[in-house]
């Protein structure tokens, strides 16, 4: 898997196109807008896949784009499922091919089981089944698509919005700043849940984001991936800022990048120094009419929340007992 390093440390700014599979499993000629950092994260995240996955994905953006009848962009078995059952779907596919196995008509590799769904269809409406499917153990990796808001319906705020954001039902005026509650924190919920692997990914840092979906993929068990996915139409960006935006977010610490393994912060991308949020909030119009006052909290806010990951990244965390396999004498 780590054929370039990446787990020894090696940082890797630069993206040369040859380093990555050049096999597409997510094609041209999808009707995403110009420059969707969400169909650029999909684009990315299916090469780390590879080929042999079944992949169940929520209404959303990316189902909308990519799968009018009777073309698809998917080049993997792929399920569009509602809302709400996305996980309980995956963790249906996931058991039936375990007793096929189990039963002899399924022989070699298992295929790799995927759920994926937007910031609506997985911080909100999609929460309970996703929340089952993390509990019950499913050998399974889900990837949130977060562009901040239900895009595809026209900009609603979800509860992955953050605060200040102007959205059509948020809208800013004289009695409102916008969003008036800050973004949920669905890592922490993925963490709550005591499953091997958490991480949050972005399509700016390809390296960073394939290398997790890999990790994440071999991971036995339940993994969760959150990726920031920028969306010009909604954040009111320019269409060719979108990569720029991503690396802005990460750089202001508006959005690090870490992993929790079994329980272990850390953080894979580290700006050396944070640039001020304002930085990133400036190239967005959904955030024009913040006020200094506005803006001077969110600065605030993100450096409280970021010193509260670092600090969880130095915890010192004790080492838990493995069950390991009886030996012969201990069965006796
Ligand atoms: C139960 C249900 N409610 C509403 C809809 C309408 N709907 C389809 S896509 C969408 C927005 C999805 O938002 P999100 O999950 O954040 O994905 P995005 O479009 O932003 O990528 C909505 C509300 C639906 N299909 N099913
Ligand atoms: S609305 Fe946003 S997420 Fe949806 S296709 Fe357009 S740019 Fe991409
Ligand atoms: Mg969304």
């Amino acid at each position: 898997m780590d054929k370039f390093g990446y787990a020894q440390g090696q940082k890797f700014d630069t993206y040369a196109s040859r380093l990555m599979p050049r096999e597409e499993y997510f094609t041209s000629g999808h009707r995403s807008c110009q420059g969707c950092g969400e169909a650029l994260a999909v684009r990315w995240v299916c090469k780390a896949i590879g080929k042999d996955a079944i992949i169940a994905h929520a209404t959303g953006c990316m189902e909308i784009v990519s799968s009018g009848w009777p073309q698809t962009a998917w080049m993997h078995p792929w399920i569009h499922v509602a809302f709400e059952n996305t996980s309980a779907v995956a963790s249906g596919i996931e058991t039936a091919l375990k007793i096929l196995h189990r039963k002899g008509k399924l022989k070699g590799p298992m295929p790799k089981v995927v759920a994926m769904g937007g910031d609506g269809g997985t911080t909100d409406i999609g929460l309970q089944s996703l929340s089952g499917a993390l509990e019950r153990g499913h050998n399974f990796t889900y990837i949130c698509w977060d562009n901040e808001a239900y895009m595809n319906t026209g900009i609603q705020r979800s509860s992955s919005t953050p605060y200040g954001a102007m959205t059509t039902t948020s809208p800013p005026g004289k009695l409102s700043i916008g969003q008036h509650t800050q973004k949920k924190n669905m890592m922490a919920i993925a963490v709550a849940h005591g499953i091997p692997y958490v991480a949050t990914a972005s399509p700016s840092y390809i390296f960073d984001l394939y290398f997790k979906v890999r990790k994440a993929l071999e991971t036995p068990g339940p993994a969760y991936i959150h990726v920031l996915s920028v969306c010009p139409t909604g954040w009111r960006s320019a269409t060719d800022l979108s990569v720029r935006l991503g690396r802005l977010a990460v750089e202001s610490g508006v959005f690090p990048l870490y992993e929790v393994e079994n329980g272990k912060y850390r953080l894979t991308v580290e700006p050396p120094k944070l640039r001020p949020v304002q930085d990133y909030l400036k190239p967005q119009g959904r955030f024009r009419h913040l006020r200094e006052k506005e803006r001077n909290f969110i600065q605030k806010y993100t450096l409280a929340q970021y010193e509260l990951l670092l600090k969880k990244c130095g915890a010192a965390y004790p080492e838990f007992p493995v069950l390991t396999e009886e030996t012969e004498e201990e069965k006796e």
